[in-house]
């Protein structure tokens, strides 16, 4: 690494904003000459190979957490800026994954170096070079597992999921997320952390999710928003307006961060995964609605003006058993939520309109113990799931999301250990006559070294009615919204 004499240490300490405006014109001339992003692969084949190696290598040895040169510098922003279950999961990382190719391209005096991606749909387990644990070998942390399989799914790649951010119906983003998050939870070590970009393979990870977004977004019925290039407001979507941002003097316009093209990103395949790679032997899926368990239920409640709750359970243990609840709801209970499942209906139609209340399934006041903050398992969470799957489509089909340690390192570091899903998209599917009962599972997936015991506790699991949508893009000013307050 040739840039690190010791007065551009000091210079980058006392401004990192200049430095960024110094590197820009010698960083868009690289942009231009640059091929696409490979799969690992063929990434370990070509003399970009190397370069990758050596730089990870040099960015783990700067110790100088101020200094753009240092994993840690990268794992902090991370750690202060990553959005996780909110607006611009992916466009956010996608800038992020930008920065951190021009800092790898500076350590390692190679201006073409791309970061490859790992296409964990072609083969779940982690590529050999970052599992040797010879020493010196800058691509090895220590990890919970090396097979990812059991997180995987076709779930964002349905024809039904034809939106592209969180916050509208049928959205892509918070599928893939949950499809992210148990790879997260898998691998483990850090991974499972906020601190996650200290293990390398993130970075593969991360672009993995990248390339997945622009190939889903390429797909003939898909709905990005839209913005002309440069970002005007005229003809743009205000959800491109802004800036991400990713440490004071580091930041990109959030436009850019619509297409990997505007960024001089492409990769070597668009295609998306239309099978699952093959299961490691010993893993079988849990196919089967795990036994029913009770615990002591919370009657519906309100929240606030535009939140209810319509049934919990309170003080809930997670082990290494799968479980299942049967969520009873009280008559007006029921009636509220058969009325705002139809409202979802009704809008479900006009995908341009955004839903005018959520249903949600919240995980209140996490805690997880400090060997399971580690890592190497998680939950899979299904609605109504039928007491055997009969297809991974219709498992798909029932499938909440996931819960592990990463995803909850993500909601205690947004400051509310509290974590929401969206039920509205899987009861507006559903042809359902009984609002009275809900069965909710949880089956759990455990990687090589899963942690034993309670796991993880939640305070109060329930099903609430939010009547305006979280995103603040979204905020609606429709009068009807008036007569549906909760008092
Ligand atoms: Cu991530």
């Amino acid at each position: 690494m040739k840039t690190h004499s010791g007065s551009r240490r000091m210079f980058l300490k006392s401004g990192v904003g200049v430095t960024v405006a110094q590197c820009l014109p010698e960083l868009a001339a690289a942009q231009a000459s640059s091929g696409p992003r490979l799969e690992w692969k063929q990434f370990k084949t070509t003399n970009q190979y190397p370069a990758f190696v050596n730089a990870i290598a040099t960015m783990r040895s700067n110790t100088n957490q101020a200094n753009r040169g240092s994993f840690a510098y990268w794992a902090n922003v991370h750690v202060n800026r990553c959005p996780h279950g909110v607006p611009y999961f992916i466009a956010w990382h996608r800038g992020y994954l930008y920065h951190f190719e021009q800092q790898l391209r500076t350590v390692s005096g190679n201006p073409y170096l791309m970061l490859p991606y790992w296409d964990y749909y072609s083969y779940a387990t982690l590529p050999a070079e970052f599992t040797d644990p010879a020493p010196g070998n800058p691509l090895y942390v220590p990890r919970q597992s090396v097979n990812v399989h059991s997180a995987l799914s076709l779930a964002p790649f349905a024809s039904s999921v034809r939106n592209f951010q969180r916050g509208k119906n049928n959205a892509f983003e918070p599928i893939i997320e949950d499809v992210h998050n148990p790879i997260h939870d898998l691998i483990g070590g850090v991974m499972s952390t906020m601190q996650s970009p200290l293990d390398p393979i993130f970075f593969l990870h991360h672009a993995s999710i990248d390339r997945l977004t622009h190939a889903w977004s390429l797909l003939s019925g898909k709905t990005v928003p839209p913005s002309a290039n440069p970002y005007s407001s005229t003809n743009s979507d205000v959800y491109w307006a802004g800036n991400h941002d990713y440490a004071t003097g580091l930041s990109i316009e959030r436009y850019k961060t619509r297409v990997p093209g505007w960024l001089g990103t492409s990769y070597a395949s668009n295609a998306v995964p239309t099978a699952l790679p093959p299961a490691p032997a010993a893993r079988a899926a849990i196919l089967q609605r795990p036994p029913f368990r009770s615990f002591r239920s919370i009657a519906g409640r309100r929240l606030s003006n535009t939140r209810r709750s319509v049934s919990g359970v309170a003080q809930v243990p997670f082990d290494e058993q799968s479980v299942s609840v049967l969520l009873r709801l009280a008559k007006s209970d029921a009636a509220e939520l058969a009325r705002v499942v139809a409202l979802c209906r009704d809008t479900d139609e006009s995908d341009a309109r955004p839903m005018p209340a959520m249903i949600k399934l919240v995980f209140d006041n996490l805690v997880i113990g400090k060997a399971a903050a580690k890592g190497g398992f998680f939950y899979a969470l299904y609605l109504d799931m039928p007491a055997l799957f009969a297809s991974p489509a219709e498992r798909d089909a029932t499938l909440i999301g996931t819960l592990g340690a990463f995803q909850i390192a993500a909601a205690a570091h947004h400051g509310i250990p509290r974590l929401e899903f969206d039920l509205s998209n899987l009861l507006v599917r559903q042809q359902r006559v009984n609002f009275g009962e809900l069965v909710l599972s949880w089956v759990r997936v455990d990687g090589d070294r899963p942690p034993a015991g309670n796991v993880i506790q939640a305070d109060e699991i329930r099903v609430e009615l939010s009547l305006v949508p979280d995103d603040a893009h979204l905020a609606m000013d429709d009068d009807d919204d008036r007569d549906i307050q909760y008092h």
